[in-house]
């Protein structure tokens, strides 16, 4: 099995900071069509497909330098993280490979992602963070390359390092250089994602544990990866031709059957809380009353709901308190 470290190596040319500091940012994406299940660990490399959208303003900013040291130094939104905090220790783990020897990074990461949208910013964090080596090495990596360093820190992570949409190719090579994220150059300014912020308190399982545990313990999961790899080409398909129904119900389907085999394994992964499911309920409802909005959600409890810019006011009257965010609009906030 090849390690990260032998990938690492063949993807960066060397180990000479061109400056002292180096900076990247990145935006959280949100699946269309899903990652779940790995085919393999060490490498983040999953078994299926997947698509994204990511959103502007919600993401993470990195600046890296190097330092004489014994421990890299982690600051998380202006705090400074002990080298035994977990975040800290899976950042050490991921920038070793990177460090010239003798010294270690500084590393001042600040998330722009509020907590409480229930966004991962493990997506954004890995892919700003590679974008900083590259800029503080001067690597001037392809887009692919800076993809796969990415998805070796955190697999949505790949989807990043693009703004809009983009597709994770989920490859076959056992080294994993043919699984990576590439840009699908298509906008959609009517196009809104709506946070529903059900509960932001800790998950009953981090989703690397419930991918392992899906993928050993459900029957049910054969079925997903040809179900997924199928959904991501008719989403793509979908985007292109502009087509909001089908885009809404494949997205809403593509994440209704991840839960199913989250719900199938055993023990059984449950993410939804009741407010979920009213949620759910509510969004199903305006369909009903000829509203168009779909919804997704991922390892956690909040929805994100689909719409276009026609239905804004209507579904923000529907979902008190919800962020709305056009991705392909120059101003974004509401
Ligand atoms: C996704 N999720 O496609 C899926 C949908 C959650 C549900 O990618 O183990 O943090 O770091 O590769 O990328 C969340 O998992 O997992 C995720 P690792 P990651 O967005």
């Amino acid at each position: 099995m090849l390690s990260r470290q032998a990938i690492i190596k063949q993807i960066i040319p060397h180990l000479q900071p061109n400056k002292k500091i180096g900076k990247g940012c990145a935006d959280v994406n949100i699946a269309l069509s899903k990652y779940w299940g790995k085919r393999q660990v060490e490498l983040n490399l999953p078994t299926n497909s997947s698509l994204s959208v990511s959103l502007p303003g919600l993401g993470t900013q990195t600046e890296l330098s190097l330092v004489a040291g014994t421990e890299h130094q982690t600051w998380l939104n202006h705090q400074q993280l002990d080298t035994h905090n977990p975040f800290s220790q899976r950042l050490a783990d991921y920038l070793t490979p990177f460090c010239p020897a003798g010294l270690v990074f500084n590393i001042r990461t600040h998330n722009t992602v509020p907590t409480a949208a229930g966004l991962a910013s493990s997506a954004s964090g890995y892919a700003a963070l590679v974008l900083a080596l590259n800029d503080l090495f001067d690597w001037q990596l392809s887009d692919q390359h800076l993809s796969i360093l990415a998805r070796i820190g955190s697999g949505s992570a790949s989807r990043s390092i693009y703004n809009g949409f983009s597709i994770w190719h989920k490859g076959t090579a056992e080294n994993g250089m043919d699984s990576y994220a590439e840009h699908i150059d298509q906008t959609w300014p009517a196009l809104c994602i709506g946070l529903v912020k059900v509960n932001i308190e800790q998950k009953p399982i981090g989703s690397t544990a419930g991918m392992q545990q899906t993928v050993k313990h459900c029957d049910l999961y054969q079925a997903w990866p040809n179900q997924a790899e199928r959904q991501v080409q008719q989403i793509h398909q979908a985007i292109q031709q502009r087509d909001f129904s089908q885009l809404g119900q494949l997205t809403e389907h593509n994440a209704l059957s991840m839960h199913a085999t989250m719900l199938a394994t055993w023990p059984p992964i449950l993410y939804w809380q009741a407010e979920s499911i009213i949620a759910m309920q509510q969004v199903w409802q305006l369909r009903h009353q000829g509203i168009e909005v779909y919804f997704t959600m991922d390892a956690g409890p909040n929805l994100k709901l689909l719409f276009l810019e026609d239905n804004k006011k209507a579904v923000e009257t529907a979902f008190d308190g919800l962020e709305i965010i056009q991705p392909f609009k120059k101003s974004t906030a509401t």
